[in-house]
C-alpha cells in the first residue's frame, strides 16, 4: 500500500524520503540542518528529528536526493537515504 501511495504522491507532484543525519548534538544544528534543507532547491517541506537522529525531506516530482545530502554534508554533518518502508 506504501508503494502504491508513494508512487501517487509522485504523480501528484512529490516525494517524501527519509535520511539518517549524524552529528547533531543541540537543537540549534536542528534549526541549522533545516534552514539548509529549506533553501535547497526542489525541497517542498523539510522537518529534522534530533533524538532520532531522522530528517524527512519532501522534494518536488523525482528530483533525486543527492542535492541536499551534499548541502548538509557540506555543512559538516552526515546525511544517508533511508530505505523506503515498505
Ligand atoms: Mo549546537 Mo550543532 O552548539 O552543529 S549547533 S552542536
Amino acid at each position: 500500500m506504501r508503494n502504491l501511495g508513494s508512487r501517487l504522491r509522485r504523480r501528484a507532484g512529490s516525494h517524501t524520503v527519509e535520511f539518517e543525519v549524524g552529528g547533531m548534538t543541540c537543537g540549534s544544528c536542528v534549526a541549522r540542518i533545516e534552514g539548509i534543507l529549506s533553501r535547497q532547491p526542489h525541497v517542498r517541506k523539510a522537518a529534522v528529528d534530533l533524538g532520532a537522529s531522522r530528517a524527512r525531506v519532501t522534494l518536488s516530482r523525482d528530483a533525486s536526493p543527492d542535492g541536499v545530502v551534499a548541502a548538509v554534508e557540506e555543512a559538516g554533518y552526515t546525511m544517508a537515504v533511508l530505505p523506503a518502508r515498505s
